[in-house]
């Protein structure tokens, strides 16, 4: 077992067995896909699991991004965040958007509040912002900008399954949500996604939408696209539901074993955990700073040697990435704690199943330095 690689995550999957009649249910009922009785189920038990009124179901997070960008018809400039994965930039360019990069806060890595208002110009329409690692965004702080400035709010929530503030889940800050449940993610049906809608009129102009517009047999009333959940995943993600908070227990630990075993290692900081209501343990970034022995590509090197592939989520940044690097707010002087950031951050292997014995090794691997 000390020699298999360790990867930063491992999708949980439910038993087989009972996966299986799931499946011979849609064999036998022959309907796999657009809007199919276990899209249904799933959707509904979906939102109730979250705590969240309506949500529509997508083939993947990136097009529900797309679609959420759509179904607001937001044009012109969106403030957004250069920390995160590509997908949250690419789907303003698949819509013809112009992404204009802000800062992030040091502590959280999100969207920076306080520098949003600068990046304001007359043609921005909305924020786009990501809670990132699973770390909620300062909602309040952000709602406050986009009220004064009547710019609508999407959260990029790839990341934030099951995460709950005070008042409840996260997802039903801003104008819309969006979910991812990739492979990687906490929560999977190997692919797929979904936005968390506030209202069940959107929540229709969104079912619309990901049905190429259709809104009966002959009437198309809007330019949809295709994306729908298929039965097979709308399946997998009803079988998930029962295990997905013993999946998160497990991470708990993991995140809580990590801590402990890395406190007061010279160089190595555990990214902070708000406190929340629920965390989901998505991720476990740490950031190799000074008094640390090496940088952090050499950590990263050191233990991918040892068979351990850690990851640098997210180096590099969108905005340095080719198609935005010639936009204005893509420089590094105006984007100074994500490019530190950046350069600092590795993302250590969590996820349920991930042996005690292989967190207490690569926690050995950090603390030894060289
Ligand atoms: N917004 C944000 C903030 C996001 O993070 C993402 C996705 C999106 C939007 C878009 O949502 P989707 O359209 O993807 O639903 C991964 C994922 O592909 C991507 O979904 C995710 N973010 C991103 C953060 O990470 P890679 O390139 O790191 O994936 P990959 O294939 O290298 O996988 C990492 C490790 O996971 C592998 O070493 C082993 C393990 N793995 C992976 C897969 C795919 C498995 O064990 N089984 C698998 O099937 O991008």
């Amino acid at each position: 077992m000390k020699d298999d690689p360790v990867y930063v995550t491992r999708p949980f999957l439910p038993p087989l067995e009972e996966f299986v009649p799931l499946l011979r249910q849609v064999w036998d009922s022959k309907v796999l896909t657009n809007g199919g009785p276990f899209h249904r189920q799933f959707e509904a038990a979906l939102a109730a699991h979250l705590g969240v009124g309506q949500l529509a179901l997508f083939a993947n997070g990136t097009f529900s991004l797309v679609t959420a960008l759509q179904a607001l018809r937001i044009g012109g400039e969106v403030i957004t965040t250069p920390y995160s994965f590509v997908a949250t930039a690419h789907s303003l360019l698949w819509n013809g958007i112009r992404p204009v990069f802000v800062d992030v806060e040091p502590d959280t890595l999100n969207l920076d509040p306080a520098r949003i208002e600068a990046a304001i110009t007359p043609e921005t329409t909305a924020i786009l912002a990501v809670h990132c690692y699973g770390n909620p965004c300062r909602v309040r702080a952000i709602q406050e900008v986009a009220d004064n400035y009547n710019l609508k709010v999407i959260y990029d929530a790839a990341h934030a399954f099951g995460v709950e503030d005070d008042g409840g889940s996260i997802l039903r800050h801003g104008d819309l949500s969006i979910l991812s449940f990739h492979a990687t993610k906490v929560f999977t049906t190997c692919e797929g996604g979904a936005i968390v809608c506030p209202d069940e009129k959107i929540k229709q102009h969104i079912d619309h939408l990901k049905n190429f517009g259709f809104l009966n047999e002959t009437t198309v009333v809007a330019v949809g696209i295709n994306g729908k959940m298929n039965e097979m995943q709308a399946a997998l993600g009803l079988l998930q539901l029962k295990y997905v908070d013993e999946a998160l227990a497990s991470r708990r630990e993991i995140d809580a074993r990590y801590r402990e075993l890395l406190a007061g290692v010279p160089g190595i900081r555990c990214l902070e955990r708000p406190p929340l209501r629920r965390s989901n343990y998505a991720y476990f970034p740490i950031m190799v700073e000074a008094g640390y022995p090496q940088d952090r590509d050499g950590l990263y090197r050191r233990l991918r040697d040892a068979g351990i592939f850690a990851r640098r989520y997210f180096h590099p940044l969108i905005s340095e990435m080719p198609m935005y690097r010639g936009l204005v707010s893509a420089g590094e002087s105006n984007l100074p704690r994500a490019t530190e950031a950046a350069r600092r951050i590795l993302c250590l292997p969590i996820y349920p199943g991930l042996a005690e014995e292989q967190v207490r090794r690569i926690a050995r691997l950090v603390a030894d330095g060289r």
